[in-house]
């Protein structure tokens, strides 16, 4: 037991590096096509990306007329998630709508 106590003094004790660095970041893209509804990419955003009404239309508009847009920025496992979650939805519905991950480019 006094062992058990003083590894947990020891641990705190330790020192962590200088700086960690951050870490890697990744944007979740959703593709655009012509076939998946406007109103089901709206409900994918609000559910998957917790965007609200609004933002969720901005974002499904900006993806139907420039090709792609950006839902979110997100750790790598945060990121694949989400990808996963958004093709799960899509094939659930039979609907074509495509999202990947790609780096976020540099803040
Ligand atoms: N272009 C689709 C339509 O006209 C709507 C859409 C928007 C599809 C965004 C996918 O990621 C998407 N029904």
């Amino acid at each position: 037991m006094a062992t058990h106590t003083e590894n947990q003094r020891a641990t705190v004790l330790e020192r962590l590096p200088a700086k960690v660095a951050p870490p890697p970041m990744y944007q979740v893209v959703l593709l655009n096509d012509d076939y998946t509804p406007m109103e089901f990419v709206v409900v994918v955003l609000q559910r998957i990306f917790g965007k609200d009404e609004n933002e969720a239309a901005r974002i499904m508009l900006k993806v139907h007329h420039e090709g792609r847009g950006v839902c979110g920025i997100y750790t790598r496992d945060i990121a694949a998630t989400r990808v996963e979650m958004v093709r799960q939805m899509a094939h659930a519905r039979q609907h074509p709508l495509q999202c990947v991950m790609e780096p976020a480019p540099d803040a």
